[in-house]
């Protein structure tokens, strides 16, 4: 994976547990890798329920079509890579290691 792959956040603008996240991608300057894309967690058909079986948003979509859930493990997942983008090429759905 290269390190210019761009992540995408299933959240509205009015749920609040997104809003902690986009906080979160805001202050470790990663806005520019994550696209934000609304999702509904009423709509049965909307993707999210595949993203999470949860079917609750915010979900970070992973370049590589993994996702991580809940704000708490998203914010933990993204808070532990240096914001450099070049220096996150490791940030995937599959564990790499101990
Ligand atoms: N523990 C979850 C809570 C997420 C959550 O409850 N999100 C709400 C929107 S703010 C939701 O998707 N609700 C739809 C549902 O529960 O079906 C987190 O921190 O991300």
């Amino acid at each position: 994976m290269s390190g210019t792959d761009n992540f995408v956040l299933r959240s509205t603008v009015t749920s609040p547990f997104g809003r902690k996240v986009r906080m979160a991608i805001d202050v470790l300057g990663l806005g520019y890798r994550i696209k934000l894309q609304p999702a509904d967690p009423l709509d049965e058909s909307d993707t999210l329920r595949q993203q999470n079986p949860l079917g609750k948003m915010p979900c970070l979509v992973l370049p590589d079509g993994g996702s991580i859930y809940d704000s708490g493990i998203i914010i933990a997942a993204i808070g532990s890579r240096p914001a450099d983008a070049s220096a996150r090429p490791g940030m995937s759905s599959r564990p790499s290691g101990p």
